[in-house]
């Protein structure tokens, strides 16, 4: 083995060298037999091409951060929800046509959890963190339940593909045997690694995190794609007719996997790619933006889009780019084939992020770091919008889709979100008849919880309350499954 590796190193390492990166091998006379192995093999997954693109386009070049196109941006057009002015009978029968192709198994959940976490705090896999008010179920059960229940009222157990990075792939995995995948069929639970991408330093230098490895990190939600295509999750759902993605964040609790009328509107367009969207809640919100620029849905990202223009308002005094992207999107199965596979003019572009990037100094110590000494590059899915040859953007009530557990405190935190929960459970109990004291913003006195095996929708929940023989007192620690 040592014999082979020392062969081959000798052309990797003046490629590297070749590329101005020859720093990569700075420590190799000292390193052992098993670390030149290791680094080589990081080596071998670097592609210095397209690492020169990058260095040139956002780091070193003309050009030294992400340049977001704003020339030309409208509001993109929505479709609203009945209760905003819109058409109540479309959304029937969106959701009539969303329910058939569920009930033929056209559809899986698609959960991109490969994040690191590092705002919430929390040192394991995000999808482990509790997050409901009275069984601390965590995110992961969550999905699990939620995705049970669609399968049950769909006459057919769902395919769920979980997107892990390299960091938390293994602990992720386990965590599902240990609970034994919450009740799931485990053939119908997929896990593959998103990509990886080097790091570099203000002068587009490869950094090592230690004398023996490369600092690499994921390659950003937008690597989803790839990692579909590469992991062969794409076949695997040709060879099951699954034809429609149902993509979402790990962070969420209250998304919906797998929304009906979502899934309804998206196929009768013919759509390859579509959103959800909700009225931002306030100009500087962090949340994307849908707007339209050459005929195409594109998100501009919060920190793309001047502050001026996130606050420019409408006659009637709404926020004019109001609408926030809350990362739901369903994805046609060959359009991400298609984005993944590449080629001229369907790449997804790069983006830059600098940061504190764990790195060693020249004699092969870690270096403190007070302040951001280097770039990573990530890729966002919502750049394959401008792609797809058609998409759709609807309306959803962000109490019923969107509460993400981001934050350790504050806004998009646990206790805002574990409330937000609170609250939709009061108003399921309320819309049945229920008496329940609630504060002004509709938060309960007490703690409940319905499991989403007792219903997971306003809808299904009072179908199961009202077949209910005996009803449960309302008392504080309700749990209702
Ligand atoms: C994202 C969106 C924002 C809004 C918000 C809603 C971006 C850049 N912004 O903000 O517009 O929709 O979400 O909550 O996306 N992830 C991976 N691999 C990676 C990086 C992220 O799987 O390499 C996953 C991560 O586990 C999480 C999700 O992507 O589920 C969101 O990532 P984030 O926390 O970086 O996104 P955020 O909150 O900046």
């Amino acid at each position: 083995m040592v014999f082979i590796f020392a062969m081959e190193s000798e052309p990797l390492i003046a490629a590297f060298r070749a590329a101005g990166q020859a720093q990569v091998f700075a420590h190799w006379p000292s390193l052992s037999a098993t670390q030149r192995a290791n680094l080589l093999a990081q080596a071998a997954e670097i592609d210095l091409p397209e690492l020169a693109r990058l260095n040139a386009a956002l780091v070193v070049g003309a050009g030294t951060a992400t340049s977001v196109n704003l020339a030309g941006l409208t509001p993109a057009p929505c479709i609203q929800l009945p209760t905003a002015g819109g058409d109540a009978q479309a959304w029937a029968q969106a959701a009539a046509i969303g329910t058939a192709a569920l009930r033929q198994g056209r559809v899986a959940a698609f959960t991109v959890a490969g994040g690191q976490g590092t705002r919430l705090g929390y040192p394991g896999p995000k999808g482990t963190f509790p997050v409901t008010p009275v069984k601390q179920k965590t995110l992961f059960q969550l999905f699990a339940e939620k995705i049970k229940a669609a399968g049950l009222r769909a006459g057919r157990p769902l395919h769920w593909f979980i997107m892990t990075s390299q960091a938390n792939h293994e602990e992720t995995e386990q965590f599902f045997l240990t609970n034994k995948y919450f009740g799931l069929d485990v053939s119908r639970v997929h896990f593959f690694r998103q990509g990886r991408l080097p790091a570099v330093d203000f002068n587009g230098k490869l950094l090592l995190e230690t004398p023996a490895s490369l600092a690499l990190s994921p390659d950003g939600h937008g690597g989803s794609l790839r990692a579909l295509h590469r992991s062969g999750a794409l076949d695997l759902m040709e060879a099951e007719g699954i034809d429609t993605i149902s993509y979402f964040q790990v962070d969420n609790p209250l998304v919906r996997c797998l929304d009906a009328a979502f899934i309804g509107f998206h196929l009768s367009a013919r759509a390859e790619m579509s959103s959800k969207m909700v009225r931002k809640a306030y100009a500087e919100e962090k949340v994307g933006h849908f707007c339209q620029q050459a005929g195409q849905v594109v998100v501009i990202e919060y920190s793309d889009m001047p502050l001026a223009m996130q606050r420019e308002l409408e006659i009637d005094g709404t926020l004019r780019f109001g609408a926030g992207s809350i990362a739901i999107h369903l994805i046609d199965r060959e359009f991400a084939r298609r984005l993944a596979a590449g080629g001229p003019g369907v790449a997804l572009p790069f983006h830059r992020a600098d940061k504190k990037i764990a790195t060693i100094d020249a004699r092969g110590q870690p270096l403190q770091l007070s302040k951001a000494n280097g770039v990573k590059f990530e890729l966002f899915v919502f750049d394959a919008l401008p792609f797809a040859r058609n998409s759709v953007v609807i309306e959803t009530a962000r109490a019923d889709d969107f509460s993400p557990v981001k934050n350790a405190e504050g806004l998009d935190s646990p206790q805002s979100s574990r409330d937000d929960q609170l609250r939709q459970y009061a108003r399921w109990l309320q819309s049945v008849g229920v008496v329940m004291a609630t504060d002004p913003t509709g938060l309960p006195k007490i703690s409940i919880e319905i499991s989403p095996l007792f219903g997971d929708d306003a809808a299904s929940f009072a179908e199961r309350w009202r077949a209910l023989p005996v009803k449960p007192a309302i008392v504080d620690g309700l749990y209702l499954a």
